[in-house]
């Protein structure tokens, strides 16, 4: 079987159908694309660092560090390059061959985003690549972020455009939108993605997904991430209600409509069994954070996730 051509005009249609298929032919396709575009056995790892805990003025209604609700979060400030740096060489030790450094604000202030700069440029002497996730950018920052280094920038669609003023009301879809192309413009690889679980039907998730693959280019890192709820925050009632099974789902369907991408399996992991873990895999998803610590929540101990690789006969992608 030939790998079709990428495509960038899905209709909504196409992408339920392939979305709502019996599952072990979804599960088959998915499987069977990635193994034409990866190693179906390599999996790429990062490992993420808090950069600014908490204290954000958005109102994500997910979030642990939007300072509109009581998480019970701390508020640190910015983290030294020196301790970002120690970091990152432990990162590197454990087998990471990404570091990805995120920020709680809506966007990066002068005296800060030069900081990142240091940052950025430290962690590139390490021979990593480095990824940053600080909110929205001018294009000019982005163009500054490009010329330190920076391989990849992260920022999240989170869901359709429909259900974006249900989760947040600080800023738009649209301006999401526009960091993203900012990115893409200044030269760097793109990471965006989305959560599920946060009230949204099937069709916001095909949406979403068709939101990314109609891009002129797709994003190069697609990281699907699992609702975590966090007591004190609106979301905190959606708990236990996503079907882990639909969940595989949008992992493959991201697979099918975007075969060259990465897709990572995000977070929520800390809570999934291994073998959901495994469907993932086999649905197509190649990279993961690995480390004790997302950026405020758990993620599997990094033995557990070794174990996990060896039990699957899963190898860390070498940079
Ligand atoms: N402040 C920046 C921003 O929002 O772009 C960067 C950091 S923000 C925490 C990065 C991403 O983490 C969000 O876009 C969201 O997709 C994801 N995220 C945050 N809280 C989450 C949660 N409780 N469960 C799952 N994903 C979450
Ligand atoms: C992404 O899509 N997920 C990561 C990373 N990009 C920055 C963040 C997940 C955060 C989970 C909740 C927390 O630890 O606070
Ligand atoms: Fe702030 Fe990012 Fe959390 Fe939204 S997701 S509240 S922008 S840290």
């Amino acid at each position: 079987m030939s790998t079709p051509s990428i495509r960038h005009d899905w209709s909504i249609d196409e992408v339920r159908e392939i979305m709502n298929q019996p599952f072990n032919d979804l599960i088959f396709k998915a499987q069977s694309i990635h193994r034409e575009n990866f190693d179906p056995n390599e999996v790429q790892i990062s490992t993420l660092c808090n950069i600014k805990t908490g204290g954000c003025a958005e109102d994500c209604s997910y979030c642990s560090q939007s300072s509109r609700y009581d998480t019970g979060l701390e508020k640190e400030h910015m983290m030294a390059v020196e301790e970002v740096v120690e970091q990152a060489k432990a990162a590197k030790a454990a087998g990471a061959s990404r570091f990805c450094m995120g920020a709680a604000w809506r966007n990066p202030n002068k005296r800060d985003f030069a900081k990142v700069v240091d940052m950025i440029k430290a962690v590139k002497d390490l021979d990593m690549e480095v990824c940053t996730t600080l909110g929205m950018l001018t294009p000019e920052q982005a163009q500054e972020l490009s010329t330190a280094g920076l391989d990849y920038y992260n920022h999240n669609l989170d869901t359709s455009e429909a259900y974006y003023p249900k989760v947040i009301t600080t800023r738009t879809f649209q301006d999401r939108l526009d960091t993203l192309e900012s990115v893409r413009s200044a030269g760097m690889h793109v990471c965006s993605g989305g959560i599920i679980g946060m009230g949204e039907q099937q069709q916001d998730r095909a949406e979403l997904l068709r939101t990314f693959a109609n891009l002129e280019q797709h994003p190069d890192s697609v990281p699907i991430n699992l609702l975590v709820p966090i007591e004190g925050t609106p979301l905190a009632e959606m708990r236990g209600k996503t079907d882990e099974l639909d969940f595989v789902r949008v992992i493959a369907t991201a697979r099918i409509l975007m075969p060259k991408s990465f897709v990572r399996l995000s977070a929520g992991r800390n809570e999934m069994v291994e073998s959901t873990q495994a469907l993932c895999f086999l649905a197509g998803a190649n990279s993961i954070f690995y480390g004790d610590k997302l950026l405020t929540t758990e993620n599997p101990e990094a033995n557990k996730d070794k174990a996990l690789f060896e039990k699957l006969g899963i190898r860390p992608l070498q940079k």
